[in-house]
């Protein structure tokens, strides 16, 4: 989430092992197949890079499999590969954790990962053996998920659950979040943790992609680029292939606005479609968890096995039943015949510090031709009523109360915690304790102490809390749809959160364009130092909001838009940060 300061301006937004061959089935095509592979890799070895092509051109008797690009891989392609025995998910496991190893903390050293699951690969073993045995359990059968490190496993794999906090360091947690349950359930492999802004930067003003535990963790398509936050790190992993596909939260903004800034697709459920049980919270009333995938249908693939009540999270319960399976919404044709609100317009306000660059709206005009040529209506909408409360401190009351209360709640579910920290108050002491480990340079924790100072819900609280959902719910974004009797309302993705994080509304997020390579690396406004925005090739989003349970649609949306144009696959990371190990490296070593 972007944390609003107590001044409502919106100016804190954006500080922001080996022989797998040995474990398939003895069958004859199989073992063809693997004295193919054995030649082509002694090729490789002795012919070296340059002579590559011509190498496997001399196999061409015996087909190579067409292995994926895992910079790119989604799921569905992974399935066809995993099904046709060309793989196996130890092999898949094997090359991210290669990949993760060469980027996280050498080369670029990006630091989007925390921690790697030293269960992975015995999981995917597992999973390969009842793939072979029984068939897959459906499309995220063997498939590695990077977690956001906010979301909690249970420490017998081997994984800590921290938001990026050392006071948090080897806690152990009463059970697994809800939404790694369903995964787990479904087949899917927990590869690892993402790094975050920590505590998900409920701390108070603190870097994009800055914690503890994790260091600093930078775009991949410019040196030291912002990547937004809070879901920093699930960002950057889905943008260069760090795992097939990537959970985030968001409270405001931290799916949406991350996903934007990496090239990436993301979808901020509505709240109380997934289950926040075991996700170390900020506010339940804004607090969701969602997919960031490298395409839509990925993203829904996901959505469809994290959605759903769960008995641990009571907001779930109210959810439409049954969950859509989202992946029948990817219809290239569903934004013909719809009309589509444009908000051309951000939620910063205009004394912010902070402002959209006008390059964003130059590329976001063009989208708007894109989606007309669709076949949908453009209509030109305002949603001047949320002005009402975006220079009020609404969110930031409710958020501090809800804050104290639910981390407070936090720390008692745990069943552990060998750093002693118990409550809010513990923490900020803890911080002040370890300066060395907790408050580098301008780290600060105003959040928490914020948040400490309250004493549960008043009539302040309450009233807070009821204007906001009311203006930013009925009075905005379904005001908006009502008025021009419209399907979506279309946003960039960069400083248009706000209205959907009160409201508690869907938001699914598609990558729109690029920062122009004549674009001059810039630190952020009042800044001599930290990460770069914009700079050449910086990716930016667009976004697709809509009323409560409106995901289907707007994932329809989205594809139609990520369909014809592809924007995703126009630019790459810059050179040192696009990782090398591809499957056929892991399979042959
Ligand atoms: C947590 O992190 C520590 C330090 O990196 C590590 O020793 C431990 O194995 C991790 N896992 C758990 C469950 O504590
Ligand atoms: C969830 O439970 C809490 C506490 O029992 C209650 O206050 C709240 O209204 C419930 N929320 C929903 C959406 O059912
Ligand atoms: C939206 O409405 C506000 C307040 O009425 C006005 O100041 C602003 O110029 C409008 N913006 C657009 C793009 O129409
Ligand atoms: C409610 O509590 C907040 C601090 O949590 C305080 O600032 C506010 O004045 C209180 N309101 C009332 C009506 O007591
Ligand atoms: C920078 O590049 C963009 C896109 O290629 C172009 O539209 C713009 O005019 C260029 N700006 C300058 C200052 O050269
Ligand atoms: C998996 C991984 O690379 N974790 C690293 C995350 O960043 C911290 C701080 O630099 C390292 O100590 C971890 O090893």
């Amino acid at each position: 989430m972007e944390r609003r300061t107590d001044k409502g301006n919106r100016d804190t937004y954006l500080f922001l092992e080996n022989s797998v061959t040995s474990t398939r089935p003895k069958h004859s095509r199989r073992v063809l197949t693997a004295i193919a592979l054995l030649f082509i890799s002694t090729c490789l070895y002795l012919l070296r890079d340059a002579y590559r092509s011509s190498c496997i051109r001399q196999s061409s008797t015996k087909p190579v499999p067409h292995l994926p690009d895992l910079y790119e891989a989604g799921i569905l392609e992974l399935q066809a590969g995993l099904d046709a025995g060309h793989f196996t998910s130890v092999d898949l496991v094997k090359a991210y954790f290669n990949r993760i190893e060469e980027v996280n903390l050498k080369g670029p050293a990006l630091h989007a990962v925390i921690e790697l699951n030293p269960s992975a690969l015995s999981q995917a073993k597992t999973l390969d053996l009842e793939r072979r045995m029984k068939g897959k359990r459906g499309p995220l059968h063997g498939i590695p998920v990077m977690l956001k490190d906010n979301m909690a496993t249970i420490a017998s794999e081997g994984m800590n659950t921290t938001a990026g906090s050392y006071s948090l360091l080897g806690s152990i947690v009463p059970a697994d979040a809800g939404v790694v349950k369903k995964l787990r359930q479904a087949g899917a492999i927990i590869l690892g943790k993402s790094n975050l802004s920590e505590w998900a930067r409920a701390r108070g003003i603190i870097q994009n992609g800055w914690s503890a535990r994790g260091g600093f963790t930078t775009g991949a398509y410019y040196p030291n680029s912002d990547t937004c936050g809070s879901s920093s790190g699930s960002g950057v992993a889905a943008s260069i292939g760090l795992a097939t596909v990537t959970l985030g939260t968001e409270t405001d903004g931290s799916i949406s606005c991350p996903s934007s800034f990496n090239n990436i697709a993301g979808i901020k459920p509505t709240v109380g479609l997934t289950s926040r049980a075991g996700v170390i919270p900020v506010t339940l009333h804004q607090d969701t968890v969602g997919p960031m995938t490298r395409t839509v249908e990925d993203a829904a693939l996901v959505l469809t096995v994290i959605a759903g009540p769960d008995v641990n999270d009571n907001y779930t319960l109210a959810q439409p039943l049954p969950v859509p399976d989202y992946s029948l919404a990817l219809d290239k044709d569903a934004l013909r015949g719809k009309r589509v609100a444009i908000l051309r317009r951000t939620f910063f306000t205009e004394t912010s510090p902070i402002q959209a660059h006008p390059y964003i709206f130059e590329v976001f005009d063009e989208a708007v031709k894109t989606i007309e040529s669709l076949g949908a209506t453009i209509l030109q909408a305002n949603m001047s009523a949320i002005d009402e409360i975006l220079t009020s401190r609404d969110e930031s009351i409710v958020m501090a109360v809800d804050m104290k209360m639910q981390i407070n709640d936090y720390f008692a579910s745990l069943l552990e915690n060998p750093s002693g920290v118990r409550n809010i108050a513990d923490l900020i002491k803890f911080n002040e304790d370890n300066p060395e480990l907790e408050i580098p340079e301008e780290q600060d924790q105003s959040g928490l102490i914020a948040a400490e100072a309250t004493y549960g819900p008043n009539s302040t609280y309450y009233e807070a809390l009821r204007r906001y959902k009311d203006i930013a719910a009925d009075g905005s974004i379904n005001a908006v749809l009502r008025e021009f009797q419209a399907d979506a309302i279309l946003m960039p993705g960069f400083g248009t959160t706000f209205a959907s994080a009160l409201a508690g509304y869907p938001i699914v997020t598609v990558p729109l364009g690029f920062f122009p390579d004549n674009t001059t690396a810039s630190h952020w406004p009042g800044k001599t130092s930290g990460s770069l925005y914009p700079a050449p090739g910086v990716p930016m989003g667009l976004s697709f909001l809509g009323t409560s349970f409106s995901e289907f649609e707007l994932i329809g949306f989205a594809y139609a838009y990520e369909q014809a144009t592809k924007t995703r696959l126009k630019r790459r990371a810059f050179k040192d940060a696009i990782p090398v190990t591809q499957l056929i490296d892991v399979i042959l070593r």
